[in-house]
């Protein structure tokens, strides 16, 4: 077996431009079932002196020709994964013929089969196992692709741009000539090829442009692009509004493949889509993901200006496109529907993911200033982080400010490759203010904690609030200096209206800092992150009469949310300081909530979330040591007596609200249904008996995905086996031709929270629809169990711990890729408790010492360092 060597880390310090200029790409692929042929035919320039370093992984290097003259093996160096050219002339022409071999890249990255198509994965750093090329994103060229195939088998061919001349070959091939006219980097060359069929619309950009719209799925899926379509109109007429940004090729092009390593791709002109990210029917679907499927294709779209038009010198600039992305899809889902509600979705994203990440092994800056495998850095910091320091830009400059540092970017930057530097500056230099201390987000690494006090004076009728911030040290970093937060603030009376102030925005920068507010009448009920204006921990004493006033009171949807999760999370602390018999929630905060499920002028979703209680995570966040089967029993504790408590009010609003159904796949229906099925999920906490039925039957008569998924996962947590079992079985045979819909089986079956779960989930391994060469199937049945299954995954014999290693042992020699995201868990093993601990530090040790590929590798050692 080859010995893989051990990873380089690669650090910003070092980055250097590069020597050359590659002007034009002209490519050929000749694509056969066994092999594909890449002919490239590059046009470069010298820029400086130096050698010309061409990447290339796992290439047959079959020729190279510099000015037509063929080069021997002497006249270059070539090792593993880098060809050296020495001597170069000033201006020449490169050709590099090369052989690879799609069928056999299970890894999924540069070109690969799926199913019967050929499709192209080249961010980061694909590219290089097509060719050998320069294959950085500050190296922008203008490319051209031939492609012949057989033309019974591959009929669609299709690559970035616009589509030039087509003809026939002998042998009943054809062929087909793209060209990209916008100067690109590798990354986002994309090719296609196979049987797919075409759904076809367009769009009037706002200057009168007709852009062709098309979507190539594979044929039977042909009905389910409906949705995609309307979203990316949407999302193109929204960019232009919000944005001012017109599209600017005169085709796009969306495909759908089975086998992809994440959602979607934004390769220029030619979005490649994981399936499960574009294909959506009101039978099908969840009204989650109708809204999840609007804002990845809004994503892809939009990195047509903020990453495609405008690039990232360096991978360490990644956050530039996807921070900057990620806040521009969050907005344009929150004007599309409800702007609380999917506020709180991205905080929650925030809490689950990226605050344990923040104080995990592999914590890192939203800019980071070392990687060893790229791929292991696309990251809710970069992505999730990223946006709130966007946002917190937007918070400080106003909506007019930041739309004015927009423009001037794209003024400054288009057709460029350029850093997150370039961004402040351009945020500065549009609104004449100084952000060098609010540039700590993009360099220092973990969740700043800020500590507020509150002394009120009535004599005086004034308010001090002083608040000091910590930020606990992570790899990068041990002592941190202070960072510049935005913290919106709100004050409410207690006759519940809102107290006017004249500050609507703290900005804390120092370590410590005091704000004071006079001509208060009475002490305040003090709001404080409204719409959570700053990724931070807010610690600060709230009684329980204060936190029910703010949920009460508040009419930031966010901020009443904050209100309704801190008091659980007082309630969790108490019960875990208490002797846990007999427990009950107090009966103050059970009216309050009885108030939040009768309150029919609320938002049915947002009155969902409010009595929804608080996640793993958040509970978990709490404390200093997780005990995995306490924070479980204490969140059963919560919904079984929250569910008694609201078992009349829940069970006639659920009557209610199945009355009103009407199967609609829109904003408010959406939210009626999460309601609803939040009723049932706390009546069947509740009272399983006196529920089932009505479960059953939900399962039975339900018209809707969303409906469907709610009533199987709760009937598949039933004690009764006879009763999982119809369920789980019924569904199967209902939708087992359904390759989206299974993987949503694969997924419940993995989320039980009834012991034994392991050995089903292990026997579903050799289920005739279950592949590990399939990421989407990888990530339903063994993400869930070990990513989202906690009191199942961390079982006190460690056996869920055995089993990953075991998956990623073997699913790391097929996508390193994929097998990196399953470790997850594992990077964070420091926050268990200690028996947790040493468990799965035996693992890591055990999979210290084999040859993994370098993306696992660098988890494992930074886990273990
Ligand atoms: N830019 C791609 C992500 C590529 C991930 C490579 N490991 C999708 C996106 O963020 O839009
Ligand atoms: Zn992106």
């Amino acid at each position: 077996m080859k010995t893989i060597p051990k990873p380089k880390t690669i650090y910003l310090k070092d980055y250097q431009a590069p020597n050359f200029k590659v002007e034009t790409v002209n490519l050929q692929f000749d694509l056969y079932d066994e092999h594909v042929f890449v002919f490239a035919n590059l046009q470069i320039k010298r820029l400086t002196a130096g050698n010309l370093t061409l990447y290339g992984d796992e290439l047959e290097l079959i020729s190279i020709e510099l000015n037509d003259l063929s080069l021997k093996n002497t006249d270059y160096n070539l090792d593993a994964n880098k060809l050296i050219l020495k001597h170069c002339p000033d201006l020449f022409q490169l050709k590099i013929t090369t052989r690879i071999f799609p069928q056999n890249n299970t890894a999924l990255s540069g070109l690969y089969r799926s199913k019967n198509l050929f499709a192209t994965q080249c961010e980061a750093e694909g590219f290089r196992r097509i060719t050998f090329f320069p294959d950085r994103p500050d190296v922008l060229a203008v490319y051209t692709t031939k492609i012949t195939a057989d033309q019974s088998k591959y009929p669609v061919l299709l690559s970035n741009g616009n589509l030039i001349a087509k003809g026939d070959l002998p042998d009943l091939r054809h062929w087909v000539e793209w060209h990209d006219p916008f100067p690109k980097p590798s990354y986002l060359f994309a090719l296609v090829a196979g049987k797919l069929s075409c759904v076809q619309d367009s769009f009037i950009t706002s200057s009168g442009k007709i852009i062709d719209l098309k979507i190539f799925v594979e044929p039977n899926n042909i009905n389910k692009c409906e949705h995609a379509l309307l979203s990316l109109k949407k999302a193109m007429r929204w960019d232009e509004e919000r944005f001012g940004r017109e599209y600017d090729l005169n085709t796009y092009m969306i495909v759908a493949v089975d086998d992809f390593n994440m959602g979607a791709m934004e390769n220029k002109g030619l979005n490649i889509f994981n399936s499960q990210c574009i294909l959506a029917s009101p039978t099908t679907t969840t009204d989650n993901d109708f809204i999840y499927i609007e804002g990845v294709i809004a994503h892809e779209y939009f990195h047509n200006w903020t990453g495609n038009r405008i690039t990232c010198r360096d991978w360490f600039q990644l956050s530039l496109k996807e921070g900057l992305t990620i806040f521009r899809d969050q907005e344009f889902t929150r004007d599309m529907n409800s702007r609380d509600l999917n506020r709180i979705l991205d905080v929650k994203v925030l809490r689950n993911s990226q605050f344990p990440e923040d104080s995990s092994a592999m914590a890192h800056p939203v800019r980071p200033e070392s990687y060893q495998e790229i791929n292991n850095f696309y990251t809710t910091t970069v992505y999730n982080k990223g946006a709130e320091v966007i946002r917190m830009q937007q918070t400080l400059l106003g909506k007019d400010g930041f739309r004015k540092g927009m423009d001037l970017y794209f003024k400054r930057h288009d057709g460029c490759a350029v850093t997150i530097e370039d961004f402040v500056k351009a945020m500065e230099d549009a609104n004449n203010v100084d952000f060098k201390q609010f540039r700590l987000w993009y360099s220092q690494a973990g969740t700043p904690e800020v500590e507020v006090f509150k002394e009120y004076d009535a004599q005086n009728k004034t308010l001090i609030i002083t608040m000091t911030q910590t930020c606990p040290p992570t790899p990068e970093c041990k002592n941190k200096l202070p960072f510049h937060i935005p913290i919106k603030i709100a004050f409410w009376g207690s006759n519940g209206n809102q107290i006017v102030i004249d500050k609507k925005i703290l900005e804390l920068r120092e370590q410590k800092q005091s704000f004071i507010f006079s001509n208060l009448n009475e002490k305040p009920y003090v709001s404080l992150l409204l719409d959570f204006s700053a990724p931070i921990k807010l610690k600060q004493e709230l009684s329980q009469e204060e936190l029910i006033a703010l949920m009460r009171f508040e009419t930031n949807g966010p901020a009443k949310w904050e209100a309704a999760r801190l008091l659980a999370l007082a309630c969790f602390a108490k019960f875990f300081s208490s002797s846990q018999e007999n427990f009950e929630i107090p009966a103050e905060q059970i009216e309050a909530y009885r108030a939040i499920i009768l309150d029919e002028k609320l938002d049915p979703a947002l009155r969902a979330e409010l009595l929804t209680p608080p996640s793993f995570e958040d509970v978990a966040s709490t404390l200093s040591s997780i005990d995995v089967i306490q924070v479980e029993r204490a969140r059963d504790f919560f919904r079984v007596s929250l569910g008694k408590n609201l078992f009349n009010e829940a069970n006639i609003l659920y009557q209610k609200l199945c009355l009103q159904e009407e199967h609609a796949i829109e904003a408010m229906a959406f939210s009626k249904r999460k309601l609803r099925n939040l009723c049932l999920w706390l009546m069947m906490h509740a009272d399983e008996s006196k529920t089932l039925n009505l479960c059953q039957q939900q399962l039975k008569n339900a018209r809707t995905m969303t409906d469907q998924l709610a009533s199987l996962s709760l009937l598949n947590n039933c004690p009764i086996k006879a009763v999982r079992d119809e369920a789980i079985n019924y569904f199967y045979e209902k939708w087992s031709k359904d390759e989206l819909v299974l993987n949503k089986w694969f997924a419940i079956v993995a989320s039980s929270e009834l012991p034994d779960l392991l050995p089903k989930v292990k026997k579903l391994l050799t289920h005739p629809d279950f592949t590990l060469n399939n990421p989407n199937k990888v990530r339903s049945l063994i993400g869930t169990f070990c990513h989202t299954n906690y009191r199942n995954f961390h079982a006190a014999d460690g056996s869920g711990y055995k089993f990953l290693t075991k998956i990623l042992i073997e699913c790391d020699k097929i996508n390193p890729q994929m097998t990196a995201k399953l470790a997850t868990p594992f990077t964070r093993w420091r926050r268990y408790i200690p028996k947790l601990q040493t468990l799965i530090k035996k693992e890591l040790h055990t999979l210290a010492a084999l040859d993994l590929s370098p993306d696992l590798r660098e988890l494992v050692d930074k886990s273990l360092a």
